[in-house]
């Protein structure tokens, strides 16, 4: 087991954030509404990735503001905080150097939004991480699951791994403080040795960060449960079941589908007794708002939590 996995265990509420390029298209594109997982609509359009890349010039979340982030998961009660830092569409909403399809370098914005972030909820004692999609990588020609651009059977995953994926995460675990959490998806395109290798060289920058299970080859620092699942039987040793407010991770502008905070309150429950954590998924817009019942229903729940000394 983890040394470091304490906190987690005691943590019953995370916050999950979905936020990139998505969110500014919310559920459209070229007229046509898509529903489900807003993040895949660049798979669900198969959108060229030449046209999806020009969507960045567009992207200005100027509503963003950290510190009403931070403030929204302290007032719900939540302990810890992970936000996609890039998504299997393969842009990085973080200052990069390893690639220039970020938030910094190719949007009117201009900023590092996670750099904010960091510092926000460091400031709330809410513990920070990021997800980021390790092998799915929809942007690059050497990158996993993009076959309606590019051959899959011509891709070298090794080059993409060691010239985007690899020095990107080197930089999110450099430069935006202690992470509580990093969040790894959808593992491909590694031998066990390799992974073995990569979460190595990466616990070596923060021995106390957790890494969650879908790192891949059974090498993650707790279980994270299949979206939206809760385990029948016990399960041993840390885990975390995700779920959605909505029925989107990313922002989709048609889907006022949120559970109620009674709802939330007894998921939570539900998961509690089972000895695991709830991380609930909200899907802020393309301006950087979280949606009004996202901000409201937390709110509501935090405040039953607090009332129930939960909290
Ligand atoms: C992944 C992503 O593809 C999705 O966009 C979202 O980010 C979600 C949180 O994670 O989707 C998954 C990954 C794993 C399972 C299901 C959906 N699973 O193991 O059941």
């Amino acid at each position: 087991e983890h040394p470091n996995v304490g906190w987690f265990k005691d943590a019953k509420f995370g916050l999950f954030i979905h936020w990139g390029l998505y969110s500014k298209l919310a559920g459209k594109w070229n007229g046509k509404n898509y529903y489900g997982s807003g993040e895949w609509i660049m798979n669900q359009a198969k959108i060229p990735a030449a046209e999806y890349a020009k969507v960045a010039s567009t992207f200005n979340p100027v509503n963003f503001n950290a510190d009403e982030w931070a403030q929204l998961a302290s007032d719900a009660g939540i302990k810890y905080l992970v936000i996609t830092a890039k998504h299997h569409e393969g842009f990085a909403m973080f200052d990069s150097k390893a690639s220039d399809f970020n938030i910094v370098k190719a949007t009117p914005y201009g900023k590092d939004p996670m750099k904010a972030l960091a510092t926000a909820t460091a400031k709330k004692n809410i513990r920070f991480g990021f997800y980021y999609s390790q092998f799915v990588d929809w942007h690059e020609p050497n990158g996993g699951r993009n076959s309606w651009d590019f051959d899959e059977s011509k891709k070298n995953y090794a080059s993409y791994y060691s010239q985007k994926a690899i020095p990107q995460l080197k930089e999110l675990l450099t430069n935006y403080g202690p992470l509580g959490i990093v969040w790894f998806d959808l593992p491909g395109g590694l031998t066990k040795e390799e992974t073995q290798k990569l979460v190595d060289s990466l616990h070596a920058l923060q021995p106390q960060s957790l890494f969650s299970s879908r790192v891949g080859q059974g090498l993650g620092d707790y279980k994270d449960f299949g979206d939206s699942e809760i385990p029948d039987a016990p399960v041993k040793g840390a885990w975390e079941s995700i779920y959605t407010h909505n029925d989107s991770w990313g922002y989709i502008e048609h889907d006022l589908n949120f559970k109620s905070p009674a709802a939330i309150i007894q998921l939570l429950a539900k998961v509690a007794s089972k000895g695991g954590n709830l991380m609930l998924n909200v899907g802020p817009d393309g301006n950087g708002r979280i949606p009004y019942h996202s901000v409201k229903y937390l709110r509501e729940t935090g405040k039953w939590l607090k009332k129930n000394g939960e909290a």
